[in-house]
């Protein structure tokens, strides 16, 4: 048995006080961070730069102590490099060269995606090298329904209406998409566990804008691809899905998808996760808002949770990211809570 307490709890041990990481806990909200940024030529030189991109994961590593990293590096280094044109804009986020027809897909470039991503790989090498030896690392990618939106939208959207009405009326086109996607995510996946990663989380940020078969086509069969293509290979780490927005569809997720564990977002109701927690390990699910605010409001929300999951497999986590105007400090006092929050 592993003594990563991280790996413990996604085997289905209860553990007190739960393991703890957050989503995006390297990123701007830390001084440290926005210093390593500036030395990078660009977001995607920092995520293509291995010991840039160690430093960045580390960094919140030696602050709070986490009982996981996760590798730094972004969802739409695969859409680069498939061949798309991918850019940051400072401030802003995310732009591509949309992707909205045969042709489009046609120029793209599958199975050679392991040369342009061998220093993601290399930094995955490097960080199973460096972490202290009770951190787990996790290594990730998008799932390919939010992947896609972003090759189709060319960017951010606040609901993709654009790419879930071409979902709907090229479903071919969209189709040979997401086919794409699931191979090269196998492939990607696969390569960051042999580099050295003990889990993986598949990110499924906009599973909650579609409608019950538009989740079945899109998001719970890839995923469960995914999950087969893996073992396929020989891959048996721990595989977490975080299918946000997919609260009412949970259930089904787990049990079609065969995920190891889940994420719940934000709004997922605490019962939804508990309910699940015989089946499988749950995180979650601050309101990234509320570390921002706070104070005693930030602890009787922690001890809510804590109490909440705790009659089974729990890692601590958020809803979603960590958001940059969070204060260092709260995060130092919510690590506390849970940490010192006994049953
Ligand atoms: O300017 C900066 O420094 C860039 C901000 C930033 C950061 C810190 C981006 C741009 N990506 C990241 C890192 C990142 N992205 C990680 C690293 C590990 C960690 O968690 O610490 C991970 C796992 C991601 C995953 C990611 N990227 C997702 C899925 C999770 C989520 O947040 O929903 C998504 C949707 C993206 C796309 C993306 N990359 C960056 C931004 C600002 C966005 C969101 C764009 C949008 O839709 O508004």
């Amino acid at each position: 048995m592993t003594d990563r307490r991280f790996l413990r709890v996604l085997a289905g041990e209860r553990l007190d006080p739960p393991p703890i990481w957050l989503m995006r806990q390297a990123g701007r909200y830390l001084p440290e961070y926005r210093h390593t940024r500036a030395q990078a030529n660009g977001f995607l030189d920092l995520c293509y730069t291995p010991a840039l991109a160690r430093e960045v994961t580390l960094q919140p590593i030696r602050r709070y102590a986490f009982d996981a990293a996760i590798l730094f590096s972004d969802i739409l280094v695969l859409p680069h490099a498939l061949g798309q044109a991918v850019w940051f804009v400072e401030g802003e986020g995310p732009r591509l060269e949309p992707i909205r027809d045969e042709a489009g897909l046609l120029a793209l470039k599958p199975g050679e995606s392991g040369g342009s991503l061998a220093p993601v790989l290399e930094t995955v090498a490097d960080l199973r090298a460096t972490l202290p030896h009770e951190v787990a690392l996790i290594g990730f990618a998008g799932a390919p329904w939010t992947v896609a939106c972003y090759m189709v939208a060319g960017g951010g959207s606040k609901d993709f209406v654009a790419v879930r009405t071409l979902a709907a009326s090229e479903p071919d086109f969209f189709r040979a998409l997401i086919d794409l996607l699931v191979e090269e995510t196998i492939g990607y996946l696969a390569a960051q566990v042999e580099a050295g990663a003990d889990a993986l989380q598949l990110f499924d940020s906009w599973a909650g804008s579609l409608a019950e078969d538009g989740f079945d086509d899109w998001v719970i069969r890839p995923t469960r691809r995914i999950v087969e293509g893996l073992r396929t290979r020989g891959v048996d780490v721990p595989i977490i899905g975080f299918p946000r927005g997919g609260a009412a569809l949970l259930e089904r997720f787990i049990v079609e998808t065969g995920v190891d564990a889940v994420s719940g977002d934000v709004a997922c109701p605490l019962s939804a996760l508990a309910a699940v927690q015989p089946r499988v390990a749950v995180q979650g699910n601050l309101d990234p808002a509320v570390v921002v605010a706070g104070g005693t409001r930030l602890d009787a929300a922690v001890d809510r949770i804590v109490g909440g999951l705790r009659d089974g497999p729990h890692v601590f986590n958020l809803g979603h990211g960590v958001v940059p105007q969070t204060p260092p400090d709260h995060v130092a006092r919510l690590v506390d809570r849970v940490r010192n929050t006994s049953a």
